[in-house]
């Protein structure tokens, strides 16, 4: 068949004179000699010339049975000569191999312009396929969870062979957080995965051979007002019972401070810091242990001469950590105003921190 001049006039003329004759399909049941005019077809694909008839037919010399590239390509026009390669079909993968049509004959956007020097293989031979490029993962789409809330995020996994199918999975990270083949992060992580997780994900594809590659993520599960309420009262029917001012086991303390002291806001606590007491200069100070894992949370000391608190002023304010890993940092309040310049001093904290 390669004697026979592809894209020719000659040959099109020549199938136009056997249509006329009514005689195509006795030819292309008794003489695959005769079908080799279709030959037209290799110029109508991106680096036809490479494999020439055996894009579309198992044997090599053209005509009979099609290959599974083929066999689209029939489906897509039939017998008729009209055009066929787009990107629609650039973007299949006929053979099942797990390469476009587009990326083994060369032109992976299936505009009919090859790459230049592009390594051509068979669309239509599972067992002619280039070499398979390693996926990657580029990232997470968060990185921040909050305990006792329902935590949600995607993997984005990428791979230079477009027509392959990915598979994510976990490696390395907390038991709660699951992670699905498609790359969906998910679960509730707990108020003891606290603090800075280490997650590593893999991501491999169904190439021959199959190629892998790993992504190491840290996940960072802070507290919020809203994950503590979900652990401490069934929602939303007691929604208010965990409002923050509520106080549900009357200990003088609300839940919004239950929540910044890390104490139990449903069985009673003495309050859990030390007495105010006068330092050497004669100024009032107190300590109170607050949460350390909701970087919104702070806390402020009001001071007044009168327990009205229509003057107010604030005390100094410092943050230590005597106790790394306790979950907890003590704040250190100090009045500025010195006892002996004062006949009463009252002191009322605030803390503060985003829902
Ligand atoms: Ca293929
Ligand atoms: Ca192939
Ligand atoms: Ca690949
Ligand atoms: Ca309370």
């Amino acid at each position: 068949m390669r004697t026979v001049p592809f894209g020719g006039h000659p040959g099109a003329a020549w199938m136009a004179a056997l249509r006329a004759l009514g005689l195509l399909g006795w030819m292309a049941a008794g003489s695959g000699g005769l079908l080799e005019a279709r030959d037209f077809r290799v110029n109508q694909i991106p680096n036809g010339h490479v494999f020439m008839c055996a894009n579309c037919h198992i044997n090599p010399a053209g005509g009979g049975a099609r290959n599974a590239f083929g066999n689209r390509v029939f489906q897509l026009v039939g017998t008729s000569s009209r055009p066929f390669w787009t990107p629609a079909l650039a973007a299949e993968d006929s053979d099942g191999d797990s390469y476009c049509n587009g990326e083994e004959l060369g032109d992976p956007d299936g505009d009919g312009v090859p790459i230049p020097g592009a390594p051509v293989t068979n669309p239509g031979v599972s067992t002619s396929r280039p070499a398979n490029a390693q996926p990657m993962l580029a990232g997470v789409s968060s990185t921040t969870a909050v305990w006792g809330l329902p935590f949600n995020a995607t993997a984005t996994a990428s791979d230079p062979n477009a027509c392959q199918r990915l598979t994510i999975s976990k490696v390395e990270g907390p038991a709660w957080l699951a992670v699905s083949t498609n790359g969906v992060l998910s679960g509730i992580p707990p108020e003891s995965a606290s603090g800075t997780n280490t997650v590593v994900l893999r991501v491999t594809d169904n190439g021959s051979p199959p190629q892998s590659a790993q992504l190491s993520v840290q996940l960072l599960v802070v507290a919020r007002y809203g994950g503590w309420q979900a652990q401490y009262f069934s929602l939303p029917q007691e929604a208010a019972l965990a409002a923050p001012e509520t106080d549900p086991d009357g200990d003088g303390l609300s839940n919004a401070a239950e929540y910044a002291l890390r104490t139990h806001p449903r069985q009673p606590n003495a309050p859990p810091w030390e007495p105010p007491i006068l330092d050497a200069q004669g100024r009032l100070t107190l300590s109170v242990p607050l949460r350390d894992d909701d970087p919104t949370l702070s806390a402020r000391l009001e001071l007044s001469g009168s327990l009205s608190f229509q003057q107010t002023s604030l005390a100094d304010t410092t943050v230590t950590d005597p106790n790394p890993g306790d979950g907890r940092k003590l704040w250190h309040f100090t009045d500025p105003v010195p006892r002996t310049n004062a006949a009463a001093r009252f002191g009322r904290l605030r803390v503060l921190f985003e829902p």
